[in-house]
């Protein structure tokens, strides 16, 4: 079987976007896996999770070169009825999730102040008190730094949740009123989405971003929908709670 290290959960969810992707891209393609919780990415290959450990030994790490192993591997592809053009699209808006939005995402957790009152007690509730704030202030030290160095972290917040509101609204008029991002089933972009999305509207740090989150409506319901679909959310615990 398939192991996947991801990072443990926090608030009974996953929380990372990327692992989220992973898992439910493991879960559209119908594969069978072991989550493996870990609380820092140091034993992965490239020193971040997810990375997977396959029933050889073979390891891989990056949420899409673990898609394309697989693919390879398994000889199965959600996306092998995609247009040449649909293709084009799902690569622009996973660039959009990953390269752009993942920074907005994580400013609102790790540097907004009201967002890193919760991250603070999810992520590093487990460590006694004083333990507990000498590791997050580390860790959050090295995020803003990567966020300098990335280059979002030197626009004021205002900026930065602006930049989020059109990347939101560009990924909601992309998905209109459809169940899916393309055709009648999902595909790899929609496991990119969920694993995003899922980390706003189902975690429950509550900042600006959130709030212009439930704006769009269309992305709210695209994401209950498959996560009760999918099984990470239960039908009778309603919307926004994890499973
Ligand atoms: N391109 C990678 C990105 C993975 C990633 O950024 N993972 C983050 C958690 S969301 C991480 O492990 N960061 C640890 C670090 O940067 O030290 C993928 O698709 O798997």
């Amino acid at each position: 079987m398939i192991r996947l290290y991801q990072y443990a959960p926090a608030w009974g969810m996953n929380v990372s976007p990327f692992t989220l992707k992973l898992e439910t891209w493991l879960k559209l393609s119908n594969l069978d896996y072991q989550t493996i919780a870990l609380r820092t990415p140091s034993q992965s290959p490239k020193g971040k999770l997810p990375f997977i450990q396959d029933e050889d030994g073979t390891r891989v790490a990056d949420s899409s070169l673990i898609i394309d192993y697989l693919k390879r591997t398994r000889k199965i592809d959600p996306d092998h009825e995609l247009t040449e053009r649909q293709r084009a699209e799902a690569i622009s808006l996973q660039r959009l999730f990953e390269e752009h939005f993942y920074f907005v995402l994580s400013h609102s957790r790790w540097i907004d102040p009201l967002g890193w009152a919760t991250t603070k007690s999810g992520y590093f509730g487990f460590l006694p008190p004083g333990v507990r704030d000498l590791v997050s202030a580390v860790v959050r030290r090295q995020i803003r730094r990567a966020q300098h160095a990335q280059g979002i972290g030197r626009h004021s917040q205002d900026e930065i949740y602006a930049m989020g509101r059109a990347d939101l609204r560009t990924i909601a008029v992309l998905l209109g009123n459809r169940s899916y991002f393309f055709g009648d089933g999902p595909t790899t972009i929609d496991a990119i989405a969920y694993g995003f999305l899922a980390n706003i509207y189902f975690v429950p740090i509550e900042t600006e971003l959130k709030r212009i989150a439930l704006e769009f409506d269309n992305l709210r319901l695209y994401c209950e929908r498959l996560g009760q679909g999918l099984g990470f959310l239960s039908v009778a615990a309603g919307s926004g709670s994890p499973q």
